[in-house]
């Protein structure tokens, strides 16, 4: 740029003779269009990037949470799946030796049916699709399906033939129609339930990044919620492009019994479409909170 100026300064007071200048500014012109085009392309590009970049800027909003309602929890429960079920909770826990399927009621956190599962199983999410309960398995490589009234087993699935790259079960919910399954990764996974075929899957973003590490799901609404591990915060996914529209921030929720066990993370979300309820609960926490979402406006105050 200097050397442009330079040249410029230098020649400007230059009162040389017009036979001389004018034959470089005839070069000029040849070249105008091509230069016009070459600016255009250059705007072109550029407003590309100005626009990227404010979209890269515009990060989801974060909601506050109001709790509504606390109610007991097992603190020996390892909360990996969180559903209602006829007005009470149903939860999957995890860990190899201590996983079990429970149906507890709400008031009480009081089991109201329990089922072991077998010593070397990890259990993982659960959701309840017609008479069937559906509990993800971590490293096992299956799905297992209960009927939901009696805890009868009921099929196994592997998770190789629902997809050859499904490894690990994390967290699972439905839309009605499919089944959705997270496996800790960013994709998640639409399962049809009868047939236990993949219909399709998305890959969760948050802005242009992936969000990886998704675990317990729950479809509240038309959206997916989704705990991320090691996170105080709820994603909440569209469904259909995987793009996270907001966050809720719960951190203000963590027990002070489990402040210092970096594993007795948030994990848990379960929806009362009937009551229009939402409930949260974490790892060996000693409650289930019934809470409200606050709108951006009263999250600002
Ligand atoms: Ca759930």
């Amino acid at each position: 740029m200097r050397e442009v100026g330079k040249t410029i300064t230098e020649r400007s007071p230059r009162p040389g003779p017009i036979g001389v200048v004018e034959p470089g500014g005839f070069r000029w012109r040849r070249y105008l269009p091509l230069l016009a085009l070459l600016l255009a392309a250059s705007a072109a590009v550029a407003a590309a990037m100005f626009s990227a970049g404010t979209s890269a800027t515009a990060a989801p909003p974060v909601s506050a949470v109001r709790v509504i309602r606390s109610f007991p929890h097992d603190p020996s429960s390892f909360c990996q799946g969180l559903v209602v079920h006829h007005g009470n909770i149903l939860e999957g826990t995890g860990q190899y030796r201590q996983s079990r399927l429970r149906h507890i009621e709400l008031e009480t956190g009081k089991p109201l049916k329990e089922l072991r599962l077998a010593d070397s199983v990890f259990g993982e999410g659960i959701t309840v699709y017609g008479s069937r309960i559906y509990q993800l398995t971590w490293r096992n490589g299956f799905l297992q399906t209960w009927d939901s009234e009696t805890f009868e087993p009921k099929t196994q699935v592997s998770y190789r033939d629902i997809d050859p790259s499904l490894r690990e079960g994390w967290g699972i919910t439905h839309d009605g129609t499919n089944l959705i399954i997270s496996d800790g990764t960013a994709t998640i996974r639409f399962v049809d339930p009868a047939t236990f075929r993949m219909v399709r899957r998305i890959t969760v973003k948050n802005g242009f990044r992936t969000q990886k590490q998704l675990n317990e799901l729950e479809y509240v609404d038309g959206e997916i919620f989704a705990n991320v591990w090691y996170s105080d915060q709820i994603a909440r996914i569209h469904p259909d492009t995987g793009a996270i529209s907001g966050w809720l921030n719960l951190a203000s929720l963590r027990p002070r019994e489990v402040r210092h066990d970096r594993e007795a993370v948030l994990n848990g979300i379960a929806w009362d479409a009937e009551t229009r309820r939402l409930f949260v609960t974490g790892k060996n926490w000693p409650v289930l909170y019934e809470i409200e979402i606050l709108s951006s406006a009263d999250t600002k105050r």
